[in-house]
């Protein structure tokens, strides 16, 4: 075996070394520990009595403390009391969205509300497990499984939200709340969804479980289950790919310290949490300024606040499928162990994570659902070679610290990164991978196709839909203080007159900037004219006079193609934009809104901004959509390699220098490295 095992020993960076040691233990932002979990659903189910068998906790959160008791708490957390833990629960009763409020210390519920605006939260794991069982025991649905000659126990069935389109009722309780269901063959293939049955229409009341929608269009062709396999157990195609072995190890252990959930590393020192709805959750990341020696906020919270998915192809069967991840399956909820090697570097550490499940509102453990890890790519962050005028070469390693988060919704992957560098940035990553949403066809050549199948032909008689994914991030940045404005840098083009300048040159461009009153000043497309975003502490300046700030670098813009009046862009209106700025307001938190099932629009970051609300010196929130318009290709068959996207929130006239230069090169060249051997 002609292994060459790389072994890079990462050394502590001389910044590391004024990371102030506070206990976490009872940090205010840490997500509900298994206890809390547990006295919340036994605290509810006391409140309610014998009613509490038909009740069903939909989602159970941390109810975020106010944020100058935490400022408050953070500057002496020893002299300062915390603020009391708090949860918030909807829970679903008669029909019923209650949000209650429950103070953890004394078990009392605080407030009860029913939510009267349209709209339901995520559906519970326990109705989905149900509505999938009931369907596979509808006798018309296994005749028209015994029709098509499959056999009952290769046939698996999934919840597929079924969005709104316009129904009305006459009162509010009328609406059902329904799930349409989708179901696979998984005879021959781990590969269940390349195997879709399709020509079924069925929709499954949540709330009166039972199925309320069934239609057979007929059979349709179904995939055969050759090929479609990727696991390594089940190989069926030739090795023709040799890779080596390749590791990294960091023999001194890690350069980081995670205390309860308050990760240090390096210049930065943040809280890691988690959301049952949105995943991961990044607080008060400060970075360290070695001129001012002092921690300084860059942001106060960050999370997805919704992933939006959107099939292109109208018939009957499909139209509907417009999907609100976080929204309705709930992000967190849905986040998958990490594989150690493969989902996260050797050098890793895990962390769990904890959600109120099944049944009804228990304790569900996610083991190693985080993991934080050090990462050297082989790049440079800085460098200069210096030729003409002596002989040397300085450079600065890339180095950086990531914290990942993967969550699997049916047949996507979602790998949620946020990586920070000495340079002072956060660069915030989405990755795709997972298995392509398909269709059964009779057609196995292109040269067959006459009329738009709105998707590629990806394999014999198999089409992968196209669609799109668009992200939103909720970014509550807080530069050096929660006081803050938003100021678009435009570059814009100049014409020299001759009278004016006696220089051959005809044009230059220079920078106009432009200092966001309102909501609707700020909102943008971007990528229409070049402009930088900046976040601004107006009330701070640099020695030389700058305002100093933080910049939102955006990665590829993208915009939805869908109609302004089509019923899920008017619930994904979030995605009009690109960024959006808002007051900070606690209620504020998914940009479709709190109830984002079968929503109906009229709670999304898009009605919010139209209040056009000043922001100008104020505490403010970004929100920035981000989106990929996937046309599928064979080579994401039989599982797509990773698709990401992205942007970075870059220092700009925050420091007064690079911060990168107060670091000692890394002495790699001290470390076991094993030259590849002579061929
Ligand atoms: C259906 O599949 C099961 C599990 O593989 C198998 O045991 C059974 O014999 C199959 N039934 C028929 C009728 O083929
Ligand atoms: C905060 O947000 C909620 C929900 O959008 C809204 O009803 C309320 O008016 C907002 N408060 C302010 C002060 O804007
Ligand atoms: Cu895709």
């Amino acid at each position: 075996m002609s292994t060459s095992r790389l072994k890079i020993q990462l050394f502590i960076l001389s910044l590391s070394i004024f990371i102030s040691t506070i206990s976490s233990r009872t940090h205010p932002l840490d997500p509900l520990t298994p206890s809390e979990i547990t006295r919340i659903q036994s605290i509810i189910n006391n409140h309610f009595g014998d009613s509490k068998r038909n009740l069903n906790f939909h989602y159970v959160a941390l109810d975020e403390p106010e944020k100058p008791a935490v400022l408050k708490w953070l500057s002496s957390p020893s002299a300062t009391l915390p603020p009391p833990r708090r949860a918030t629960a909807i829970v679903r009763l008669n029909k019923q969205n209650l949000e209650l409020t429950i103070d953890l210390s004394s078990g009392t519920i605080l407030s009860k509300k029913t939510h009267s605006g349209f709209g339901y939260q995520m559906m519970t794991i326990d109705e989905q497990n149900l509505a999938v069982k009931i369907t596979k025991k509808y006798v018309p649905f296994v005749k028209s499984m015994t029709q098509r000659g499959l056999n009952m126990s290769h046939v698996e069935c999934s919840t597929f939200t079924g969005g709104w389109y316009g129904q009305t009722y006459e009162a509010r309780e009328d609406e059902p709340r329904v799930t349409k269901i989708l179901c696979f063959y998984s005879e021959g293939t781990s590969n269940l969804y390349m195997r879709p049955i399709d020509g079924l229409i069925i929709g499954v009341d949540l709330d009166a479980m039972k199925i309320v929608e069934y239609k057979d269009t007929g059979k349709a062709p179904m995939p055969k289950a050759e090929g479609t396999d990727y696991r390594d157990e089940s190989l069926r195609v030739p090795v023709g790919l040799d890779l080596k072995d390749t590791a990294i190890s960091q023999s001194d252990g890690p350069g980081f310290k995670i205390d309860g959930h308050v990760v240090s590393w390096a210049n930065w020192k943040f809280h890691v949490g988690y959301d049952m709805r949105v995943g991961p959750v990044i607080s008060l990341a400060s970075v360290y300024d070695v001129d001012q020696k002092r921690q300084r906020l860059v942001l106060y919270k960050g999370y997805v606040s919704e992933l939006f998915v959107s099939y292109q192809d109208p018939s009957e069967e499909w139209y509907y499928k417009t999907f609100f991840d976080c929204g309705e399956w709930g992000c967190g909820q849905s986040a998958t162990s990490l594989a150690p090697f493969s989902d996260c570097p050797p050098n890793a550490v895990f962390m769990d994570a904890f959600f109120s499940g099944p049944p009804r509102g228990s304790v569900v453990k996610i083991p190693n659902a985080f993991c934080v890890f050090e990462r050297y790519t082989g790049d440079t962050m800085w460098r200069h070679a210096e030729t003409e005028f002596d002989e040397f070469t300085e450079a600065r390693q890339g180095v950086s610290l990531v914290v990942r988060m993967a969550a699997t919704l049916g047949n996507y992957d979602y790998i949620m990164d946020w990586e920070f560098k000495p340079t002072g940035s956060i660069k915030v990553e989405i990755g795709l991978s997972g298995v392509l949403e398909v269709r059964g066809t009779s057609y196995t050549h292109k040269d067959q196709i006459k009329d738009d199948q709105h998707g590629t032909l990806i394999v014999d008689n198999t089409i992968g839909t196209y669609h799109d994914h668009f992200l939103n991030y909720r970014l509550d940045l807080d530069v050096d203080g929660p006081i803050n404005s938003f100021v678009k840098t435009k570059l814009v083009t100049k014409r020299i007159s001759d009278t004016a300048h006696r220089v051959p040159r005809k044009s230059y461009w220079t920078v106009q900037h432009e200092t966001a009153a309102t909501e609707l000043d700020a909102r943008t497309r971007v990528g229409s004219q070049p402009a930088e975003f900046t976040v601004v502490n107006p009330e701070k300046r640099t020695r030389p006079g700058n305002t100093v700030g933080y910049s939102l670098v955006p990665g590829t813009a993208t915009v939805p193609l869908l109609s302004g009046d089509d019923y899920p862009q008017t619930r994904a209106a979030f995605t009009n934009y690109n960024l959006w700025v808002t007051p900070y307001n606690k209620s504020e938190r998914f940009a479709s809104g709190l109830y984002a099932f079968q929503s109906r629009g009229d709670d999304t970051l898009a009605v919010w901004t139209d209040k056009n609300r000043e922001i100008e010196k104020r505490d403010i929130v970004v929100w920035y959509t981000m989106g990929i318009h996937h046309v599928p290709c064979q080579e994401d068959f039989p599982i797509m390699p990773l698709l990401k996207g992205g942007f970075e929130l870059k220092p700009t006239n925050f420091f007064e220098r690079n911060p990168y230069v107060y670091a000692k090169p890394l002495k790699l060249s001290n470390s076991t490295i094993s030259p590849p051997a002579a061929p």
